[in-house]
């Protein structure tokens, strides 16, 4: 084998590290190869995952109070841009002068704003490569002023709260005292509509969270067997949050270059956890980072809210 990059010999160190741990863990941030893109595009469709849909129907519901609030010719900067669907209906929106479309991911990026340049040729469209749980440096030239940093799609559940607190002070970090936060935030609400969202009857759900297995096999020459496991998403009401698991169905060892770990049968592997909030709540942890104050919309059952913040 050629030596590992330190990039991906830190990432190996970081893995082995989680699987080795009492309870074993693997970061979601390894759900998100090719494969697993394609199943979380996926998953975004689902019936049972109102997430995407109803945050949708929202910002069109809203959109001309959103726009009002906005006002035209902001610098937009999208926070885990993806394939930047969302920031076409946002730009159709509020009309921004400039559009920052930061990710970790180089080449989805540098497409997805290749697109955007297309569908909107007067629109100044940037490109940043950054991870969220670094430092969130923008280049120089990124107008500073009227900056509206926007980060849909509930992702701010991914992080536990603490984390979720840092991140939403480093975003605060980006604003000059003009500038606003709008965020998509997923509430709590009936288990069964939550464990269903993450659990769909087609399997892609289950398909997602066991890809990540084979992605680890590819990484660090793991052997992990995907028919020894099975997919487990379980509402932790006291953490408020949806916990992704796999189950082995039996006594299964599972070996790498450099180690190995003998896994029980039931014994779990904790992969994601997706944070459900109360708007209050939230709104206090906005504030805890800096926000001083918010405008909220929902939808009719109130499955999904999303927060206008302003410094
Ligand atoms: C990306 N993130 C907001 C999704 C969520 O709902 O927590 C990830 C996901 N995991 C399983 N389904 C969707």
């Amino acid at each position: 084998m050629p030596p590992a990059s330190p990039a991906l010999a830190a990432e190996i160190t970081e893995i082995a590290a989680g699987l080795g741990a009492a309870p074993a863990t693997i970061s979601p941030k390894y759900f998100y190869d090719a494969e697993g893109s394609v199943l979380f595009e996926r998953i975004t469709r689902l019936p049972e995952y109102y997430l995407t849909r109803t945050e949708r129907a929202i910002m069109q519901a809203h959109g001309e109070e959103i726009g009002r609030q906005v006002g035209r010719g902001a610098t937009v900067i999208e926070l885990g841009a993806g394939n930047c669907e969302k920031a076409r209906r946002l730009c159709a929106l509020i009309e921004p002068g400039c559009f920052v479309a930061v990710d970790i991911s180089a080449d989805f990026l540098h497409q997805a704003v290749d697109g955007l340049r297309d569908a909107f040729p007067a629109l100044d469209v940037r490109a940043v490569v950054a991870d969220l749980l670094g430092e969130l440096a923008l280049p120089d030239d990124i107008p500073a002023d009227r900056r509206l940093v926007f980060y849909p799609g509930s992702s701010i559940g991914n992080f536990d709260p603490p984390a979720a607190l840092a991140l939403l002070g480093r975003m605060r970090a980006l604003l000059a005292a003009d500038g606003a936060l709008l965020i998509g935030v997923d509430l709590v609400k009936d288990v069964a509509v939550l464990e269903a969202a993450y659990d769909d009857a087609a399997g892609v759900t289950a398909a997602f969270n066991l890809n990540v297995l084979t992605h680890l096999n590819r990484l660090l020459g793991a052997d992990f067997d995907l028919v020894q496991w099975r997919h487990r998403a379980l509402f932790n009401r006291e953490k408020s949050r949806i916990e992704m698991h796999l189950e082995a169905y039996a006594d299964t060892l599972v070996t790498w270059p450099g180690g190995s770990r003998h896994f029980r049968r039931g014994e779990r592997i904790h992969t994601e956890n997706s944070y459900k909030y109360r708007i209050a709540d939230f709104a206090h942890l906005l504030e805890l980072a800096g926000f001083a104050s918010c405008s909220c919309w929902t939808d009719p059952g109130h499955a999904f809210a999303v927060l206008l913040a302003r410094p």
